[in-house]
């Protein structure tokens, strides 16, 4: 049975899994789940993932939840010996950093200072952008003492897919983040030397920031967390 992938169309943790899959060119199903729409929030989509997140993946009846855990699962399946994930201990260790870094600090402060208040009633505060300048010069830092053109190695790691997956969300509200300069060569590098892995990410940015331009009514959906944001027009 092939791999499906529940994934939402503009949501980056859903599109890491995406060009994880293509760039070692597994074979797998997509099944678009519209947030709009609350297909997460169903009783039945929690049998597959009780946290009611996207994206999931099911491989012939395992379903597996969390885009790292995820992204691990299909290069140790299927194709073990890539380099996108390395199997020697301290090279791999450092790409499990890498994407521990983006899950706990990175992509946490970038997601709730550019992309939660698109879609939901928050403000951006000075204390939220603190901490997107904080998780910047971390990550400028890490690229600067590892000194390879790449997140976590001298080639492409599937850490490179989380953490494109997070900067791009500054790119959606034109954030400026040039002052952090090996942040912004390694992501130019990126969209240079993959540009078919890039367009899934670009795909992503054109989708929010047609929201942050048309901010939608999402109170339908009574989410549990956020704060509806009523449509203005
Ligand atoms: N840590 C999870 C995060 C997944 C996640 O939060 N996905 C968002 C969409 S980008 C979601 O499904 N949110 C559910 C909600 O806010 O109702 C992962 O990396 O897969």
């Amino acid at each position: 049975m092939v791999l499906k992938l529940y994934y939402l169309e503009d949501g980056p943790p859903s599109l890491t899994c995406r060009q994880v899959l293509e760039a070692l060119q597994v074979p797998y199903e997509k099944v678009d789940v519209s947030f709009y729409h609350g297909e997460h929030m169903t009783d039945e989509y929690a049998k597959m993932n009780p946290q009611k997140e996207i994206p999931v993946l099911e491989d012939d009846g395992f379903f597996l939840s969390e885009s790292v855990a995820i992204i691990q699962y299909i290069c140790d399946k299927y194709k073990p010996d890539s380099p996108l994930y390395p199997t020697d201990p301290k090279a791999r260790a450092i790409v499990n950093h890498r994407l521990m870094f983006n899950l706990s600090s990175y992509y946490p402060d970038i997601l709730t200072y550019c992309i939660l208040p698109i879609y939901f009633n928050y403000e951006r505060t000075a204390e939220g952008l603190k901490r997107v300048h904080r998780v910047l010069d971390l990550f400028d830092t890490y690229l600067d003492r590892q000194g390879t053109a790449y997140a976590a190695a001298d080639h492409l790691t599937i850490a490179d897919f989380a953490l494109i997956n997070s900067t791009m969300a500054l790119e959606v509200i034109d954030f400026d983040f040039s002052q952090y300069k090996k942040v912004t060569t390694w992501y130019n590098n990126f969209k240079k030397m993959h540009p078919e892995l890039w367009s899934i990410s670009a795909e992503g940015i054109r989708l929010m920031k047609m929201c942050a331009a048309n901010p939608p009514d999402l109170s339908h959906l009574n989410h549990p967390l956020h704060p509806a944001r009523k449509a203005t027009q």
